[in-house]
């Protein structure tokens, strides 16, 4: 049975997805940058922290025990590395291709079908059951070993960066990735255990006929448990789908990322501020675009993007496009663009947006800021704050937001071009304090290696 959740999940993959632009070579190199991460010499910048584990302990992550895989990956990033182009995407890229249920009973069926007994058995009873118990043997390998491959190569949810444990979260509900996982696991484990017993009370038939029979029955059963579970493999087949082709941030490219209410102009700033024409991509859970711009900058490349708008409302109750915001802002290492609108044409009123603004400044203080108050043109000239006497702190900054925005925030319009200019040079300052940064934070990590 599928939960809710999953069913909703069903429901998504269903939706009509605009035309994703994920694989453009811009947004398949980089890494995630973390602070506190250690990363594993041997592979490139770019590609390590994609391809470490890491694990939360007081809050800092460290890495986890490295599997088989992740020294397979190694090797197999070094190899990469020796190529002039490394092709680096996300964990969400590595993800194995999954084979649809009734293709992998298929074509199991069909290979033990062909396995022939052992050679020199000249007794027809002996040779049957031996036969039958190949072909058994035979069938349940065919069937678990792709799913002990998915196991393995699907990658344990807690070890994720906790970007993409989030994006978990939020495409495919609390839960359901780990839980198709169990499915497929315990389908494996079925498998196995069913298809030992009937391989080893065929291997024991005293005639021709009993050891076809056991043989028939064996197959029957395997094949019935595939059909009823297999179902846990399509789900994670339909996961795989998912997660591929969620749009792949670039970590080592800085990233200015555009928050505010909705409405407030952010994506009008992303195209303003792009060199070139900025892309739509989306969320799995979202047909609503994210626009993702470019900006070239002595020969460095910036990204620029807006997140969806955020509302003033309680975490709780945040849908999953504020949860996104809020993820990006958590685990991403971005510059933020705060845009306020003071023109009350947004829909969110400037009270509401300073209560906003407040509460994302506190949690999000850390990161570079920078504050614009959008439509311009809208607005009167030269605000003028008049105060009363008896105006406390909390009214008079209220009073002074809703004429001018936070204190140094500069005033844009997209309409009238006033204040672009300031803001794409204040735009690049602050990209080069986030790459000075990055930079600072890569040369931590490296001094910590060695
Ligand atoms: N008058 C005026 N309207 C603007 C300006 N910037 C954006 N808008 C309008 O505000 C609305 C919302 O803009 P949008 O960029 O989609 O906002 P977002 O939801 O924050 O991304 C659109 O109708 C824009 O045309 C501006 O500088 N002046
Ligand atoms: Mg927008």
């Amino acid at each position: 049975m599928m939960s809710g959740a999953t069913s909703n999940m069903y429901q998504l993959w269903q939706v009509p997805s605009t035309k994703l632009l994920l694989r453009s070579s811009k947004f398949s190199k980089g890494s995630y940058l973390l602070p506190g991460t250690e990363v594993y010499p041997t592979l490139c910048f770019c590609k390590r922290i994609q391809t470490a584990t890491y694990e939360i302990v007081d809050g800092s992550y460290i890495p986890a025990t490295q599997s088989k895989q992740n020294n397979k990956e190694a090797v197999h990033n070094k190899e990469e590395n020796k190529a002039s182009e490394v092709e680096t995407v996300g964990a969400f890229q590595k993800l194995p291709m999954v084979m649809p249920s009734v293709d992998i009973l298929y074509s199991a069926l069909r290979k033990a079908k062909r396995v022939t007994p052992t050679k020199g058995i000249a007794n027809i009873a002996k040779r049957e059951r031996n036969r039958g118990a190949k072909q058994l043997d035979a069938l349940m390998k065919e069937l678990a070993v792709p799913l002990r491959g998915y196991m393995e190569n699907f990658p344990n949810k807690k070890y994720l960066h906790p970007y993409e444990r989030s994006l978990i979260e939020l495409t495919l509900g609390d839960g359901n990735y780990e839980e198709v996982l169990r499915k497929v696991d315990a389908l494996r484990k079925k498998v196995v255990s069913v298809g030992k017993e009937h391989a080893s009370l065929c291997a024991k038939s005293l005639s021709k006929r009993e050891a076809e029979e056991r043989l028939n029955e064996g197959t029957k059963n395997l094949e019935e448990i595939f059909n009823r579970e297999g179902k846990a493999v399509d789900d994670l087949l339909n996961i795989a789908k998912t997660l591929r082709a969620m749009p792949v941030v670039d970590l080592e490219t800085p990233t200015l990322c555009l928050v505010g209410a909705p409405n407030v102009g952010k994506s009008s700033l992303v195209r303003i501020l792009s060199t070139g024409k900025p892309e739509v991509r989306n969320y799995p859970f979202t047909t609503r675009g994210i626009l993702m711009g470019h900006i070239a900058l002595n020969y460095q490349n910036f990204q620029v993007t807006d997140t969806p708008g955020i509302l003033k409302r309680h975490d709780e109750d945040r849908n999953n496009l504020e949860k996104l915001t809020l993820a990006v802002l958590s685990h991403l290492p971005t510059a933020i663009l705060y845009v306020h609108d003071l023109s009350g044409e947004c829909g969110t009123s400037p009270s509401d947006q300073f209560v906003i603004y407040k509460e994302i400044r506190e949690r999000f203080g850390d990161h570079l800021w920078l504050d614009v108050v959008s439509k311009c043109d809208l607005l009167k000239e030269s605000p003028v704050i008049f105060v009363t006497e008896d105006s406390d702190a909390d009214h008079l900054e209220l009073a002074r937001y809703r004429k001018m925005g936070p204190s140094g925030a500069i005033r844009v319009s997209v309409k009238s071009e006033a204040g672009l200019i300031e803001l794409k040079s204040r735009v690049h300052e602050l990209l080069a304090s986030q790459m000075s940064r990055i930079k600072s934070l890569k040369n931590e990590e490296n001094l910590v290696l060695t």
